[in-house]
């Protein structure tokens, strides 16, 4: 059993649709953000960054903060969404830490400049737009020459990334220039597991899908 400290964050719904994928038993704890509930001391104990997502392992008492290793650690518990050989785990963690250092931090800061903030700071509102559409052209790119972002198979890479290309209605991006992504986006969005693990620890909207 797993307690699943989150929130409805695509760095949250990671971890909700990685268990769901992964098929293990949870128990969610919510932790609201927007009240600073990541910063009471019992939370801090188990995500020493005050941030969620974190887990802590029942079965080994393990307890994790970072999304990244938070399913690194599920694939490895698990034997599932990694691939056996080293080629394969070595493209995976090139698309993990690519999503853990670009994908994530790039596009969390267009949400607090172009999306919270609108206005107050263009420098920083252009600068976080233009990095989103040209990492959207990455892996559009990447997703032009592979089923996948770490080849023909389903892996954590991207379950860590399509959560931040959920929020794609906030990124100022025409789906005319993605459509290697476009395919890939809503093909993930179509898995039950991720539709059940977008609405943890609450339901907020539908998943969107571009036409
Ligand atoms: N690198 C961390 C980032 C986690 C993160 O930024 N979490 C956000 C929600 S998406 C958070 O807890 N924010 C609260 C805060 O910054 O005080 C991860 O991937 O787990």
């Amino acid at each position: 059993m797993i307690d699943l400290y989150t929130w409805q964050t695509p760095n949250g719904r990671k971890v909700s649709i990685g268990l769901e994928e992964f098929g293990l038993d949870y128990e969610t704890h919510p932790v609201n953000i927007g009240k600073d509930e990541q910063f009471a001391p019992d939370f801090l104990a188990i995500s020493p960054n005050n941030k969620i997502p974190a887990i802590v392992d029942r079965d080994t008492g393990t307890s994790l903060m970072e999304s990244g290793a938070i399913l690194l650690y599920l694939a490895d518990k698990t034997g599932m969404l990694m691939p056996g050989d080293a080629k394969g785990r070595w493209k995976v963690m090139e698309w993990l830490m690519m999503q853990m250092g670009s994908v994530g931090p790039m596009l969390g800061q267009t949400h607090h400049f172009a999306r919270f903030n609108e206005g107050k700071a263009p420098y920083a509102e252009e600068r976080f737009l233009n990095e989103t559409k040209r990492i959207y052209g990455v892996l559009n790119k990447r997703l032009g020459e592979t089923k996948y972002l770490a080849g023909d198979d389903y892996t954590i890479a991207d379950i860590a990334t399509w959560p931040w290309i959920s929020r794609y209605e906030w990124h100022r991006i025409d789906w005319a220039d993605f459509p290697d992504l476009k395919r890939w986006y809503a093909g993930i969005a179509a898995r039950p597991a991720v539709q059940k693990g977008y609405d943890v620890p609450n339901k907020v909207q539908d998943i969107p899908v571009p036409e």
